[in-house]
């Protein structure tokens, strides 16, 4: 091995690791997976060997980068090897990959600096696992070639983003690590945002290039084709790419009223992050016709959450999934460029028809009389 070493990951300096480093470690490890699941990569915490990370030649096809959270410079937040598998790589070399300052990030949070945070709220505790997980994705994405995305009045070269919301706030991932209550959604990027200093640079095909030789080689992941919405279990979908949508089909034998409810990206604590902002329609099925929308839905951009509910009659029916722009063209707004990502829906139905009257028949002897009373419950 060259290069420093790594030491453990730690943030209270305490020897061995707490509930609560576990507990972040798995968050951590869950939000940075969810910033690549468009695309054909696995993020994993299980160390896949030498072979398994070294790119030997350009036609070497299982390859990859080690994130170690772990000390730096005592400056930075994070450093990633710019162009890793570009040019093969040599994961025995500790000065290629990526590093995270794990502690120093959280003691950006814990001192007061940037305001004050109570990390066992849920949003506070959130937001430092979404700081963690982005500067991991930010120096992957060193490693792939991305470049850092600036704004034109900030001569530091990174943009931290702005809020979309109160409660929610869009970075670019290879802008910087904004310390701030509100980083719901962080993107990839491709310098469409106003006054953005890295317009040449179109994330998504750089990271998904898998033209002949030593490009990154990593397409995207396989779209799930049509799909059916389960009425008992968690149905579960990702934006691969800025025009994906899916399609869950459901049928209704008869009336009934349907709810569903969606969710994007991961739960960390009862809260949404991730990079998907996102929409919902309900159509209706035509055999031998055009399909009729019955209803467009966006998702709550405070929450990432959105629940529809309807009555429909007996037919055939899907729900769409796909990604969404937020308020793209005012200052403050984002493109469906880079909703990308997983999202959950959980579907439940309700008969909305009566149940079958009870007729009762009190016969009074004589055929032909009678006194019928209906019941409906
Ligand atoms: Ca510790
Ligand atoms: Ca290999
Ligand atoms: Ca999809
Ligand atoms: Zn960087």
């Amino acid at each position: 091995m060259t290069g420093k070493a790594p030491s453990a990951f730690d943030l209270d300096g305490i020897a061995g690791w707490s509930a609560f480093e576990q507990q972040v470690m798995a968050d951590v490890a869950r939000l940075t997976a969810e910033y690549f699941s468009p695309f054909n990569i696995n993020i994993t915490t299980v160390d896949p060997g030498t072979a398994g990370l070294q790119r030997s030649s350009s036609l070497d096809n299982t390859y990859g980068t080690r994130v170690c959270f772990s000390p730096i410079d005592g400056k930075s937040t994070g450093i990633g090897y710019v162009n890793l598998f570009r040019q093969g790589n040599d994961p025995t070399n500790y000065s290629t990959g990526a590093l995270v300052d794990a502690k120093r990030i959280y003691q950006l949070y814990t001192s007061g600096a940037y305001g004050n945070f109570d990390l066992t709220n849920a949003a506070d505790y959130g937001s430092l696992i979404s700081s963690l997980a982005q500067t991991a994705a930010h120096e992957i994405g060193h490693n792939m070639g991305l470049d850092h995305d600036g704004i034109t009045s900030d001569s530091s070269g990174y943009y931290g983003g702005y809020n979309v919301s109160t409660k929610t706030a869009w970075s670019p991932i290879m802008g910087y690590t904004n310390i701030s209550k509100t980083r719901r959604l962080n993107q990839w990027s491709i310098g469409e945002y106003r006054n953005a200093t890295n317009t040449g640079q179109d994330d998504l095909a750089v990271i998904t290039d898998t033209g002949s030789g030593w490009t990154n080689g990593f397409g995207y992941r396989a779209d799930e084709g049509l799909g059916t919405i389960s009425f008992s279990d968690l149905t579960t979908g990702i934006i691969q790419t800025s025009g994906d949508y899916d399609d869950f089909a459901f049928t209704l034998t008869g009336a009934g009223d349907v709810a569903f409810n969606l969710a994007s990206g991961v739960n960390i604590a009862g809260l949404q992050w991730g990079s998907l902002y996102y929409y919902a329609d309900v159509w209706q099925s035509v055999i031998g016709g055009e399909d009729i929308l019955l209803g467009h839905y966006l998702a709550d951009i405070d929450s990432l959450l959105l629940g529809i509910e309807m009555t429909l009659g007996i037919g055939d029916y899907y729900l769409r999934v796909g990604g969404s722009g937020y308020q793209y063209g005012s200052y403050q707004g984002f493109s469906d460029y880079a909703s990308l990502g997983t999202y959950t829906i959980a579907a439940s139905l309700r008969s909305a028809a009566p149940e079958p009257a009870t007729i009762l028949i009190i016969a009074f002897g004589i055929a032909g009389m009678g006194l019928v009373r209906r019941y409906r419950r």
